[in-house]
């Protein structure tokens, strides 16, 4: 049994973005597969923002994909998540914080959230014009960015997948559940990216689990995923009904 357990859905980017590094890291894990805003009280206890993903390992708990990662990159140091000179290490760190805060925002906040939780979790109607405006403006407006920092070949620094790559990646997958995709045809090296990314073992290996997740209610998945194989917590920390965030974003 292993001394690793990830709290945290499989649908979620910030969480896949750990589970892929334990992969890549070939590190073992259990997983609690609770969804975002379905902690118990006794969750708030572990992730103060009630968010996922949280690691519990044999010395501490963790909140915070990127610390989550840095800590187990500082403890498991091969391979690397992080380049070598000062200067790339600086700059993978720049885009694993936009993609967590700006790609976050648009792609799960804007699309995700209107598209998903909201009418799917919190019988809320969707907000067209906030959708329209992440499609039309704010999704673009991001990929433009993209396109100018991606490598035609490879990954961000050279022949290695790192966490950047990752961090960037996994976004993709949720705008790909709604059958959103980038248009190549505008976005070519992104679009390109985006596909060698997601088709690295240590992200393909779960899309499994995030294919028969997307086929269940919320409450259902934690037994549809033993049943299916999945590397199951004999804990868990989620609960029944949803509860509104504590963060804005
Ligand atoms: N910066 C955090 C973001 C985590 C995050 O936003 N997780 C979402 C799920 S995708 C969540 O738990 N949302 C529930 C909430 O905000 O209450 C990280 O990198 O771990």
């Amino acid at each position: 049994m292993s001394t690793r357990t990830v709290i945290g859905s499989y649908l979620s980017p910030y969480v896949r973005k750990l589970l892929a590094v334990m992969n890549l890291k070939g590190l073992d894990y259990r997983i609690d597969p609770i969804a975002g805003f379905f902690g118990s009280d006794a969750f708030s206890e572990l992730s103060p923002l009630r968010r996922i993903p949280v690691l519990i390992d044999d010395q501490l708990t963790l909140c915070d994909s990127t610390v989550i990662c840095e800590y187990l990159d500082e403890r498991y140091p091969q391979p690397a998540l992080l380049p070598s000179s000062a200067a790339d290490r600086a700059r993978a760190r720049w885009l694993e914080e936009y993609a967590d805060t700006r790609m976050g925002e648009v792609f799960i906040w804007q699309l995700f959230y209107q598209r998903a939780i909201g009418p799917r979790i919190f019988g809320q109607t969707t907000d067209e014009a906030a959708l329209q405006r992440a499609l039309e403006v704010e999704i673009p407006q991001v990929l433009d960015y993209l396109e100018r920092q991606l490598p035609a070949e490879g990954f961000l620094f050279g022949a290695s997948l790192m966490l950047a790559d990752i961090a960037i990646a996994v976004h993709f997958r949720n705008a790909a559940f709604l059958r959103w995709q980038v248009d190549a045809a505008l976005w070519p090296r992104c679009a390109a990216y985006v596909d060698r990314v997601l088709a690295q073992d240590c992200l393909a290996r779960l899309r499994p689990y995030e294919e028969h997740m997307l086929r269940v209610p919320v409450t259902e998945q934690r037994a549809a995923l033993a049943a299916f194989g999945a590397p199951l917590s004999e804990e868990t920390w989620g609960g029944q009904t949803p509860r509104r965030g504590l963060m804005k974003i």
